[in-house]
């Protein structure tokens, strides 16, 4: 590993070097994954004449480079080949909708097909002398520059394709703008849109999924049947991705989501942290939907230029309907476990009040790590102050210096022999105040990045979510994912996720540590704790070295 690339990441996907933003459509096509993305070929900034980069797998682990899909060459993509999805026809042809910045500046909606079906690493795209299908225009009173993303099609009980593209009205209502298609290439606007919500702003990369209302297994995107609904959208104006979960009329094409939505501040988010214009597709060789989203850098742009690249993807994550079904549980793909080799395992150990315990033995640079706790006498919990709405302002200002009854206990991540740097993601424990009276006690998650740095320059903000749990019968859980500049930690069983990016100065290579720790005034129990080091996969003709500096 170059000394300058500290950054790079040993099993989080990313490009050998340049700008990468949202995945667009993945699938799996003749037994190989397919990852495209937003790709600026010219440099670590983004780009508006982006191209579709193109990568593709035989595990979603390690990853071989493609030349870009394809590129501006047309008058309906000539300024930009924005986000899209693949959609599977009927005989198993992947056709690619995605959004072109036409000759004009207006956000259009465009087809692409294969030019070698039989070529299952789909190296040549062919885009369609019809571009564009769809476009904003006179009649259908969509503004050009609020238009795009097109989601994975899904076919109707009719015989009919649907498609939804994300737009805003200019009184800033979130609109699912619905197509239908009998061929896939003729698309008409239906009078209404799928779903829309008032004051949300223009949505972005809308995903719309069925998931099973049973058990983990994925259905496939044209599914009917048992099943609930789940319509995603990226928020432009809090760059965060919201879920509803809810039913889909087929009859009306309309989608009423089961609770509210943003705006009361009620939907729930795929991931508390940095995470954006996430995309899901079914898996029908593993039969599970798998999510993929956008990290964005927190290093100022002008880092991000002279370390030559930025951004990456999540490691991929199976995404399925809790058992309540009121939430999407997610965890890592289980093929993160080919990349494990020796583990560290601990039995039952306490926790005392006030400790901090190193787990030796595991390269922590570039590690898996899976703990739980249990919390035994609850009784002791502070009671929360009523004020205390918004978990992201109390994890960053409750920091790991104020000793509450119950937590903060978790992990210290990414630091350094000196404890100048670390990462923590922590739980809290609180009794309920009586506003809620279905809880009894609120369990906070926090990922705290404040002193993940020496270098001040980062953006180290705080996240945290609460999580719906009775910590009286529910184990605490949390695994955390770590790979140098991110740390990707799942909150019990994957209720709760919380993705960032650190940089840190010391705690680099050899220099990183783990350790378990608790700051509260009473004790807790390790239940249990298995950490990995992680092999480095290939990804896109690089292996990063976990312990070189
Ligand atoms: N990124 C793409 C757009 C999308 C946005 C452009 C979301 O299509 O709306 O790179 O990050």
């Amino acid at each position: 590993q170059d000394l300058n690339q500290p950054y790079r990441t040993g099993y989080h996907f990313q490009p050998p070097s340049n700008w990468m933003n949202d995945p667009n459509g993945p699938m799996v096509y003749k037994g190989i994954y397919h990852l495209f993305y937003q790709y600026n070929p010219y440099g670590a900034v983004w780009d508006v004449r982006i191209v579709w980069g193109h990568s593709t797998s035989l595990d979603l682990v390690n990853w071989t480079p493609q030349p870009p899909a394809f590129s501006p060459s047309q008058p309906s993509d000539i300024n930009g080949c924005w986000s899209g999805s693949v959609t599977i026809l009927p005989n198993g042809t992947p056709v690619i909708l995605y959004t072109g910045i036409d000759q004009n500046k207006s956000q259009v909606q465009n087809v692409a097909v294969p030019v070698n079906v039989s070529d299952p690493y789909l190296r040549e795209w062919s885009k369609s002398s019809a571009n564009p299908l769809m476009a904003p225009n006179a009649v259908n009173g969509i503004n050009p520059d609020r238009f795009r993303d097109p989601t994975t099609a899904w076919l109707g009980h009719d015989g009919e394709w649907r498609v939804i593209v994300g737009s805003s009205t200019d009184d800033r209502r979130g609109l699912a703008v619905l197509y239908k298609s009998r061929d896939f290439f003729n698309w008409t606007q239906a009078a209404k849109p799928l779903h829309h919500e008032d004051l949300t702003g223009m949505w972005e990369c809308p995903d719309f999924f069925p998931v099973s209302l049973t058990g983990s297994e994925g259905v496939e995107t044209s599914s009917f049947g048992e099943v609930k609904h789940v319509l995603k959208v990226s928020l432009i104006e809090t760059l965060h991705d919201y879920y509803t979960i809810g039913s889909y009329d087929r009859e009306k094409d309309v989608y009423v989501p089961d609770l509210g939505f943003v705006q009361d501040g009620s939907a729930p988010r795929l991931d508390y942290g940095k995470f954006y214009a996430s995309k899901t597709f079914y898996d029908d060789v593993k039969k599970r939907r798998v999510l993929w989203g956008w990290v964005n850098e927190s290093s100022p742009a002008k880092d991000d230029i002279e370390k030559g690249w930025s951004g990456l993807q999540s490691f991929p994550r199976k995404i399925w309907l809790g058992e309540s079904g009121n939430e999407l549980l997610q965890w890592p793909i289980e093929e993160i476990e080919t990349l494990r080799e020796s583990q560290v395992k601990w039995g039952n150990k306490v926790l005392k009040a006030g400790s901090t315990i190193q787990v030796p033995g595991v390269t922590a640079a570039q590690a898996d790590v899976d703990v739980s706790f249990k919390v035994k006498d609850l009784e002791k919990a502070d009671v929360i102050e009523p004020s205390w709405t918004d978990p992201q302002r109390i994890c960053s200002q409750e920091d790991l210096s104020v000793k509450s009854g119950l937590g903060p206990f978790g992990l210290m991540v990414l630091a350094s022999n000196d404890m100048e740097e670390y990462t923590s993601v922590y739980f809290r424990i609180f009794k309920s105040n009586g506003t809620n009276k279905n809880t009894k006690y609120v369990v906070l998650m926090c990922s705290d990045q404040s002193r993940s740095s020496l270098n001040e320059e980062n953006d180290k903000a705080t996240f945290g979510a609460f999580v719906a749990i009775d910590p009286s019968h529910e184990t605490i859980s949390l695994r955390t994912l770590i790979d140098h500049s991110i740390v990707e930690s799942y909150g019990v069983g994957g209720k709760v996720c919380i993705t960032s990016r650190v940089y840190p100065k010391l705690a680099i290579g050899e220099n990183a540590n783990l350790f378990v720790f608790n700051k509260g005034t009473q004790n807790v129990d390790v239940l249990s704790l298995s950490a990995w080091s992680l092999k480095s996969a290939q990804i896109n003709g690089q292996t990063v070295q976990p312990f070189s500096e």
